[in-house]
This record gives C-alpha cells, sequence and structure tokens, in this order.
C-alpha cells in the first residue's frame, strides 16, 4: 500500500473507534498518524520500515507502528477488518449524511436509538432530533434536507468514478475472440460531468460468450435484464450498465444513436429526413417504402458505413466529437466546416492550482513535483491555502515566505525538468479584501483568489465579493467560481455573468477546477466567455500526486465547452505563461 492509502485506513480507524465511543486520545493517535505518514516521502517510510525505525518518527506511537508496516508489506490489516465489522452497518452508512459526524452519530444511537438512515428521518421528522443537547431545529432541519439531497443525487455518479469502472470492461470486451468492435457509449462518451448509466455498444460474432463474461465482471452486484442480445447488472456503488450487442455492420449507427445525446439525436433524425432518409440504431435507409427501419436495414437497403464518419458524411456533416453532440449548434457548425479544434489532454504543459502538505495536500512539494515531471509537464503551480483557512492548514505570511525559498531552491538544485512557480490559493475575505497583504502577493509568481467561507451570502454581495478579488492587481485566477461539489453541495448564489465581465476587464484567468467533484466553471458557461475574451485555465486541485492526472476530467468539460487550446492558459510554454503573469500587472 501507498502512504496516502495507509493513512486512509488510519484515518478511518479513527472515525470508527470514534463511532465506538473509545477514548479521546486513541482516536487522536490515529489521525495524527495519519497526518504525519502524509509529510513523510514514500522512499522515506519504505527505508523507515526496513530499517525498522519508524518507531522513532514523532507522532507515530508503538500501537501504529505494527499496524503501518502490516498495511504496507500485505496491504491488509486484521485489526482494521475487526473493528469494521463490530459497528452496525447503519451507523457507518450514517456518516455519509453531510454534517454528520462520528461524535454525533453517536449521540442519535445511544440517546434515540438510531441506526439506520430511516430511523433518522422518522426522528427528524417527530422533532427529537432538535431536543437533544448539541443538536437543535436548524441541525435537524439541515440533516433531513441532507439525506434528500443523497436521494436525489443517489441516482447519478461522477464521471470519474464511471471511467474507472468503464476502462477495464472495453479492454476486457475487446480482449474477447468473439469481439470485433466495443465502446462505452452514453454521457460517458461525451464527457459529462454525471453519469446517470453505462451504455456498452459491442460487435460480436457470437454473443452468448460475450454476455456470459460481461455479467460475471467483478463488482456486478444483479443482473437486473438479460436478453438475446443484450444485459444489464448493477454494479455495487448502485452504478448500473447496458450492453448491447450488434452485428459489425449496424455498429456505426448504433454507437452514434446510443451515444446520444437525446437533443443531438432529433436533429440529426431531422436531418436526414430532409434527405429523404430515416435515421435510427439500425441504420441510415430510405424513408419511402414498405416495412420498418429495421427490416430495411437488415435487408441491406440503407447506407453502409464503416464508422461515425462514414455516418456524419453520408449526411453531409464533419465528424462531430462526441462531447459537442448536445444540440447546441454542432450540426450547423459540422455543416460549414466550422468545428473547433477542441483541446486535448496532451496539449498541457502543466497546471496552476495545486496542494501539497504545507496546507491541506497530501503530498510533498518534492513529490508533487517529481509527479509532474513524470507527466512531462514543463510547469508546476504550487498555491496553497492562506492563513483563513485554518480547517485546511493555511499558510501564514511566514511560512509562505520559507516555501517559496524552497521553490526557489528546488527550482536553482536542478533536480526536476519541472520548473515550479509560486502561487497561493488566496483566500477571498467575506468583504472582498484578500487574506494576504499586498507586498507578500506581489512577491509571487501568481494568485489564484477562491471563495471557501461564508458561503450563504446573497447574490449580490457574493457577486460584489469576487469583483472587488478580480480587481486586485495580484489576482492572477479566479478558483472554482461557484463552489459547487457534483451530487453533494449546490453552488452558492452568485451573477456568473458580472464576474466574467470584470475578469475579462482585469485581465484575470478563470479556472476550470478539474477536480472530478467540481468542473467548476461550468462547461454550459466556456462558449460564451472565451468568444468574449476570457482566458481559461485547466487545473486539476490536486491534494496528491494522483490528483494531477484529473486534468483529464478538466480536459473534458472544455471540450464540452467548445474551447480550443488557444483558449487554455497551461497549454502554453513556461516563458509565455511568464509573460502572462508579468503582463498582467498594472
Ligand atoms: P445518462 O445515462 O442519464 O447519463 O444519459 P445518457 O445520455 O447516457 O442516456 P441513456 O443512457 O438513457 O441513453 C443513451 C443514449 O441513447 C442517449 O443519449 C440517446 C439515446 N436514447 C436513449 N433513449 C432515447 C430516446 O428515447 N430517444 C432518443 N432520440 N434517443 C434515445
Ligand atoms: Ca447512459
Ligand atoms: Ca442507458
Ligand atoms: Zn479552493
Amino acid at each position: 500500500m501507498t502512504k496516502n492509502e495507509i493513512a486512509d485506513v488510519l484515518g478511518e480507524i479513527g472515525v470508527l473507534m470514534e463511532l465506538k465511543g473509545e477514548n479521546p486520545f486513541k482516536v487522536r493517535a490515529y489521525q495524527n498518524g495519519a497526518r504525519v505518514l502524509e509529510a513523510i516521502e514514500e522512499a522515506e517510510l519504505a527505508r523507515l520500515i526496513a530499517d525498522d525505525e519508524l518507531k522513532s518518527v514523532k507522532g507515530i506511537g508503538e500501537a501504529l507502528v505494527q499496524k503501518i508496516t502490516e498495511l504496507h508489506e500485505t496491504g491488509r490489516l486484521e485489526f482494521f477488518e475487526k473493528l469494521k465489522a463490530s459497528i452496525a452497518p447503519g451507523l457507518v452508512e450514517l456518516l455519509e449524511i453531510p454534517g454528520l459526524g462520528p461524535k454525533k452519530i453517536k449521540a442519535l444511537h445511544e440517546k434515540l436509538g438510531v441506526a439506520s438512515i430511516a430511523m433518522l428521518v422518522a426522528a427528524c421528522t417527530e422533532g427529537r432530533v432538535a431536543e437533544l443537547a448539541g443538536f437543535g431545529e436548524k441541525t435537524q432541519a439541515k440533516i433531513l434536507e441532507g439525506i434528500k439531497n443523497r436521494e436525489a443525487y443517489g441516482r447519478r455518479h461522477l464521471w470519474w468514478d464511471a471511467q474507472e469502472i468503464v476502462e477495464p470492461i472495453v479492454a476486457g470486451l475487446r480482449a474477447l475472440p468473439q469481439v470485433e468492435r466495443a465502446e462505452a457509449a452514453g454521457s460517458l462518451r461525451r464527457g459529462l460531468e454525471t453519469v446517470g448509466d453505462l451504455d456498452f455498444i459491442v460487435a460480436a460474432k457470437e454473443v452468448a460468450p460475450v454476455v456470459a463474461w460481461f455479467i460475471a465482471q467483478p463488482g456486478v452486484k444483479e443482473v437486473t435484464a438479460q436478453g438475446e442480445t443484450k444485459a444489464s447488472v448493477r454494479f455495487e456503488s448502485g452504478l448500473q450498465a447496458d450492453l448491447r450487442i450488434v452485428p459489425a455492420a449496424q455498429f456505426a449507427f448504433a454507437l452514434h444513436h446510443f451515444t446520444g445525446s437525446k437533443d443531438h439525436n432529433v436533429q440529426m433524425r431531422q436531418r436526414a429526413l430532409e434527405r429523404g432518409l430515416s435515421m435510427s440504431e439500425w441504420g441510415l435507409v430510405p424513408a419511402a417504402g414498405e416495412g420498418t427501419a429495421k427490416e430495411k436495414a437488415e435487408k441491406g437497403e440503407g447506407e453502409k458505413v464503416e464508422n461515425e464518419s462514414g455516418l456524419f458524411a453520408a449526411l453531409g456533416l464533419r465528424f462531430i466529437p462526441p462531447e459537442l453532440r448536445e444540440g447546441l449548434g454542432e450540426i450547423e457548425a459540422a455543416e460549414k466546416g466550422e468545428l473547433p479544434r477542441l483541446v486535448e489532454a496532451g496539449d498541457l504543459r502543466g497546471a496552476f492550482h495545486n496542494h501539497t502538505t504545507e496546507s491541506d495536500g497530501r503530498n510533498t512539494l518534492v513529490e508533487m513535483t517529481a509527479a509532474a515531471a513524470a507527466l512531462g509537464w514543463e510547469y508546476l503551480g504550487i498555491a496553497d491555502h492562506s492563513k483563513a483557512s485554518v480547517q485546511a492548514r493555511g499558510l501564514t505570511e511566514e511560512r509562505l515566505r520559507a516555501q517559496i525559498a524552497e521553490i526557489h531552491a528546488l527550482n536553482k538544485s536542478g533536480r526536476f525538468t519541472t520548473h515550479v512557480f509560486t502561487g497561493t490559493e488566496c483566500d477571498i475575505l467575506p468583504d472582498g479584501r484578500l487574506d494576504f497583504d499586498d507586498a507578500l502577493l506581489a512577491e509571487l509568481d501568481y494568485t489564484v483568489v477562491s471563495v471557501h467561507n461564508a458561503f450563504s451570502q446573497d447574490e449580490a454581495t457574493m457577486t460584489a465579493r469576487i469583483i472587488r478579488a478580480i480587481e486586485h492587481p495580484s489576482a492572477t485566477m479566479l478558483g472554482h467560481l461557484t463552489g459547487r461539489l457534483l451530487l453533494r453541495r449546490e453552488a452558492y448564489q452568485v451573477n456568473v455573468g458580472k464576474i466574467v465581465d470584470a475578469a475579462i476587464a482585469n485581465r484575470v484567468v478563470i479556472e476550470l477546477n478539474a477536480s472530478p467533484w467540481r468542473l467548476d466553471l461550468d462547461w454550459r458557461h466556456w462558449r460564451v466567455a472565451v468568444e468574449r475574451g476570457l482566458v481559461c485555465a485547466i487545473n486539476p486541485d490536486a491534494h496528491e500526486t494522483e490528483g494531477l492526472t484529473h486534468v483529464r476530467a478538466g480536459v473534458n468539460a472544455a471540450r464540452k465547452g467548445w474551447l480550443t487550446r488557444e483558449h487554455v492558459l497551461n497549454t502554453r510554454s513556461r516563458a509565455e505563461v511568464e509573460a502572462w503573469f508579468k503582463g498582467r500587472g498594472r
């Protein structure tokens, strides 16, 4: 196990022990241990274990040494398994409700006998939760709302989580001897930020073995439907998947149809009709004459196309990338040959908004830089939190100055090919002032300004607050504009149009936060914004080395927003970026 995975387990042990009401000192030992572990570099941890020196590390007591070693060596921990098994599953589920921590759950369990979400709903509805010490009406209402959101959101899944399931399945399908072609279609292929269900399209010579393989995949909890050419399953995470198997000649039509979107399909069908053709998952066949589209296709009366490019060409169109198929003008653009050349993951040369263990990150500056170098990045921006973000261990002026010096020394050492830019993710205070003074901000290469508190301000106040920050001469870019967390937390109230105007007027970049939970500013705003002159930065907001790969999700969203590489600051070279940072100063 990696150190971050081990830290996760220690953190979880802390939570479960708290839930059981164990000694707070013991609980804290695990929480601290997790933190200490994150600050140690991976190679150093391996050495400490090999040399039996873990016990000499401050903050790692005897009880943790053995557990960390067991996890590091075997990837498992018996103590943890037993602990998990000793707690009612209903209680663990309660942890997923926003605003409910282990302490509150323990109180609900002991005082009201609550042991499941259903029991908690009942207790809230009857007003019993509000009467408990430390709860009150407000908390009770918040819990109920959290449960309601959870149900509404529960039907969709993050694109990132879905694609992690999809990739091995597509690879596995393609490796089957009966399979000629296999793709994931639907909203996942269109790169939508959340996905309802998965849609697999397969061309195969023989159906039964493919279906048998599909329903036997790891993680499949239930087979919800099974027919001659299709199957549907539900995974443990609740995600459902449809598999459709078609003859090779039909593959491009089925892939296009089940990629959608519905609006795009409706417009495509309309276009086909204008040409005397009927378009469907079966094929593109003459609209006139006897029989259904399916029968005509099976008789070979329709267009023959090799792939989707052929399908679009048959209707006089250039190939439309799946991300653009939302029925928002892509067909007109394809007809005129005016589709944009969309930005690609390979165009990125670095990213700006990333954290280290100095604030709430889980990898050190050196580890983050090494990971960026491994990705072939020319530069990496470090933007740890500022002091007002206490919960994220935001840096004081003194610590930020020390970090700047550390980054300069690292750059000078020539240890990595990746250049590190000094930055900060500076809190926008409730009144719009920035959390650091002007002199310190001027010492940095760049400043990301973000809202992290006072989310309940009204729209006018929030908008004015953010615009004031954008107008600050040191503001380089605006982080996660709306503060939304997909499937978890709604955006705060803010006038996006006014913010975009202010950013353009002040040459401030707006970030497309590539964290799979954020993808904020939303792709639906970008096309108009860049037309008016806004510049985008695709930022992973990485809190660990693996987080850097989240830029893929950001690139998806950028593509959905019709962005080309010219619109994105981090496709530019280091010299061009430096010029941008300097040129903004007034
Ligand atoms: P999702 O799963 O809710 O994230 O969204 P999609 O787009 O993956 O939708 P899904 O799985 O219901 O269907 C996949 C595609 O199949 C959809 O984008 C378009 C096509 N499709 C499905 N049902 C219909 C329909 O009733 N009419 C049309 N025109 N297309 C449909
Ligand atoms: Ca779907
Ligand atoms: Ca579906
Ligand atoms: Zn932030």
